[in-house]
């Protein structure tokens, strides 16, 4: 049984020393633990300080990739570094490293896939009043589309069996935390989380006010909501434009029925735009729909390569 521990930086020189030395090399259950840096183009000596402070491997971009990129390429490389379960934790210290065993404990027992430390964000004492109700906003909508019971979705601290790594997908820039927690759900991953102690740290560098955060928060649940259940979404506002046409025009048909109609010109326009409008968006639910089958089948098709990408012998380390 194989971990490695991933910690995606963005120049973090300053704090990666702390939390390398924190990481437990020994843990019940576990034969072997490494620890990947991923460094993201840091410009500060990011790299160096990994390597001189115990991380086993780095994986560096020449430029900045952002996190969601950053994420993917670090469980890639854990996947082909042989692990079993992967670990993702913050550079910045804010997760409790000595929480590892309790956060893998559910994959160890073969009880689950991916497992959320929760912060038990209501509670936090350091996050502001107005965070602590959009962090719970956000976490409780990501549970209704992910169709999952994850209390803190947006925490970084988290573990994946390596089924769960070959299975994921990350197609969104800004954050891997509430896609990967949505794609979990909708791929039947099993999905559970475990209560952590969050760590007061510096200000985030992922957003720089919470309006931005809120708004990339939301555009990327849309997308990937869209993405997952296509027909639903456009049969729902195809729906509501076409039955809008639909009573406009009847109300039309009764002024006409009642010899009425001079002046109701425009609402008949506008009545049979609304109809053609949610008809055209009806028919790209069902364009949606054959388009998210296809993309189903490329999922699968990609799980397989990866898997195949594992086999001894079939193995390009000296890429890696
Ligand atoms: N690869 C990569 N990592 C980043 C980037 N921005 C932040 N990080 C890392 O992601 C983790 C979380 O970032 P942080 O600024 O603490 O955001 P928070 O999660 O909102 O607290 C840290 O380990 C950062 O070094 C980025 O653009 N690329
Ligand atoms: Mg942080």
């Amino acid at each position: 049984m194989k971990l490695i521990v991933q910690i995606p930086c963005l120049n973090e020189e300053a704090t990666l020393p702390e939390v390398l030395r924190a990481i437990p090399r020994t843990i019940p259950g576990v034969d072997v633990v490494e620890v990947l840096v991923i460094d993201d183009g840091s410009t500060d000596r990011t790299g160096a300080v990994a390597r001189a402070h115990g991380a086993d491997h780095v994986v560096r971009f020449t430029q900045r990739k952002g996190l969601a990129y950053g994420f993917m390429a670090g469980l890639d490389a854990c996947v082909r570094l042989g692990a079993d379960v992967i670990v993702n934790t913050d550079a910045d210290n804010q997760y409790p490293a000595d929480a590892i065993p309790a956060l893998i404990a559910p994959i160890l027992r073969g009880e689950a896939d991916m497992v959320i430390g929760d912060r038990g964000v209501g509670e936090v004492a350091h996050f502001s009043w107005a965070k602590q109700r959009l962090q719970m906003l956000g976490s409780w909508v990501v549970r209704k589309v992910s169709g999952t019971r994850v209390p803190d979705t947006t925490s970084g601290f988290r573990a994946m069996s390596r089924e769960a790594a070959l299975r994921i997908n990350i197609v969104s820039e800004f954050t891997y935390t509430l896609e990967s927690i949505i794609q979990a759900g909708k791929k039947k991953l099993a999905v559970t989380s475990v209560p952590i102690h969050a760590q007061e740290t510096r200000p985030s560098r992922l957003f720089a006010s919470t309006s931005e955060y809120v708004k990339r928060s939301a555009a990327t649940i849309l997308r990937i909501y869209a993405m997952y259940e296509p027909f639903k979404v456009f049969m729902i506002l195809g729906g509501v434009l076409f039955s809008a046409g639909f009573v406009l025009g009847l109300r039309y048909a009764w002024f006409w029925w009642m010899g009425e109609i001079r002046g109701h010109l425009q609402s008949a326009i506008l009545s049979v735009l609304l109809l053609i409008l949610g008809f055209v968006t009806i028919q790209w639910g069902v364009m949606a729909d054959l388009i998210a089958s296809n993309r189903k089948l490329i999922e699968d098709v990609l799980y397989r390569v990866r898997k195949l990408e594992l086999r001894p012998g079939s193995d390009d380390e000296s890429h890696g």
